[in-house]
């Protein structure tokens, strides 16, 4: 089981010393041409052994008249087909899988909106690699070993509990394995056990932050001075909020089940300028996602990953439908940067022609000071026209004037910006639904039909 016809050129580095964890990847600092040089002979061995393993690989390769052998440079990714969740899910549960025997160690899965979740696996090989990836994202960020670091990812079939707990047990920091949800209780243990560092949602962070207040707490005075914060698109506008609310440097990972979980990507707090992708375990490409063609980097487009070491479920040019560009390394020159997630491409919402994100409705909420970062999106078809309400909060020391006035502004500045009228509904502070997690901001009520 396992092997492919040429030998794995991958093996993951042991846990290292106590005294090392703080230490870099000898891979962080490689230059470009030597990433490049690992990327080829991983993938190499990616293709050969999702051709081998993977019935369901094979199949789709021959279908598209593709050999591994045919990949003899890099650019010979291009002529292999894209994969995209429908392909996981046709394969439900474990027939993507490489490994389904006593190599597979642990399961995931991803709820997803409708349907069948999407089902990920891991060897014990692929389980320390996940650890050594996301401890090199928490050191990144500014975590230390020694560090108390408070777990506020959902623990379960979601990858950010788990992800993130052992990353940081690896970087050797002492994990609080909290979980999503209890809000009070989240407050409680952060005020008693002093942890220096957050993971969590940005907006299940903002919730924490309401916590503190609830309890008469100033949440700049706990004893949080990084967060860790992604699984959710956010935006720098957010990053000032949550940094000013805590007095922390707040900080994005970024990742997705099917390639990996949370540690693909991650931010150096020296530069706070993007997420670099671990390009010694994940080979990137932005495509055009209406026609598919590869773009250039710093062009805009749809994210598409291979992996290059994962075992249990090799994936391969697996798009993501996050749309971003890719830009070049700065703190670690031989891996890429990617920009911000400006959205999903099924999280778009097109508006009388108008295509546009959640995220530029937070970019502008964030910026009137009588609103709170607490808003979803409603669309509706009143009349048969489409609609789009925005339902926010108002700040609790903003009087109910200042926000109405903040509203019509907001109005303003959203039909100039990004072209829609819109309405603008200012409730009561604490009157709409925190997220535990990942938060819903869009309602679709329109009528499907
Ligand atoms: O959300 C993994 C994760 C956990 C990442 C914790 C970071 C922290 P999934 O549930 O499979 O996995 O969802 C993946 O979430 O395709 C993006 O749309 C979104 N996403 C994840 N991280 C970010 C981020 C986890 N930093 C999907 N910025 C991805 C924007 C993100 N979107």
């Amino acid at each position: 089981m396992l092997e492919a016809s040429i030998p794995n050129p991958y093996t993951p580095a042991p846990l290292p010393a106590p005294a090392d964890r703080g230490a870099p990847d000898p891979e962080e600092t490689m230059s470009r041409g030597q990433i490049e040089a690992l990327q080829f002979e991983r993938l190499r061995w990616t293709l050969h052994h999702a051709y081998e393993n993977v019935p369901a690989y094979r199949e789709h390769f021959d279908a598209h008249g593709v050999h591994p052998s045919d990949f003899t440079e890099l650019g010979d990714l291009a002529k292999f087909p894209y994969t995209d969740k429908e392909f996981l899910r046709k394969s439900y549960p474990f027939g993507a899988f490489a490994a389904t025997g006593p190599e597979l160690r642990r399961i995931h899965a991803s709820s997803g909106t409708t349907g069948q979740p999407t089902v990920v696996g891991y060897t014990d090989d692929d389980l320390a690699t996940w650890a050594t990836l996301v401890a090199r994202c928490f050191r990144a960020g500014g975590i230390r070993p020694g560090d108390r670091v408070h777990n506020a990812y959902g623990y379960g079939l979601f990858t950010g509990g788990l992800g993130a707990h052992y990353g940081a047990e690896r970087i050797g920091a002492a994990v609080i394995p909290m979980s999503g949800g209890q809000t009070e209780k989240q407050v409680q243990l952060i005020t008693d056990f002093q942890p220096r560092a957050i993971l969590s949602t940005p907006t299940y962070l903002l919730t924490i932050a309401d916590g503190f207040k609830k309890l008469g707490l100033d949440p700049r005075e706990s004893s949080l001075e990084v967060a860790i914060l992604g699984a959710e698109p956010w935006t720098e506008e957010m990053r000032r909020e949550i940094e000013q609310t805590f007095d922390l440097d707040a900080l994005d990972i970024y990742g997705l089940s099917e390639v990996m979980g949370p540690g693909v990507a991650s931010e150096s707090a020296a530069t706070k300028d993007g997420s670099h992708i671990w390009e010694d375990h994940f080979r990137p490409e932005i495509i055009d996602p209406l026609t598919d063609e590869v773009l250039e980097t710093g062009r805009h487009g749809e994210l598409v990953f291979t992996s290059l070491t994962k075992q249990a479920l090799p994936i391969i040019r697996y798009r993501t439908h996050d749309l971003t560009r890719l830009l070049p390394g700065t703190t670690h020159p031989g891996h890429r940067r990617m920009g911000r997630i400006t959205g999903r491409s099924d999280d778009m919402i097109i508006l009388r022609g108008v295509n546009l994100f959640p995220s530029q409705i937070e970019e502008l909420a964030l910026k009137e000071p009588a609103l709170s970062p607490h808003f979803t999106l409603e669309i509706a078809r009143p009349d048969r026209m489409d609609q789009m309400a925005v339902i926010i909060e108002r700040r609790d020391h903003a009087t109910l004037e200042e926000a109405q006035a903040g509203a019509a502004h907001l109005r303003m500045e959203i039909k100039t910006k990004i072209g829609p009228s819109c309405v603008i509904n200012v409730v009561e502070p604490e009157s709409l639904a925190r997220s535990s997690g990942k938060l819903k901001r869009i309602y679709d009520l329109r009528d499907p039909a």
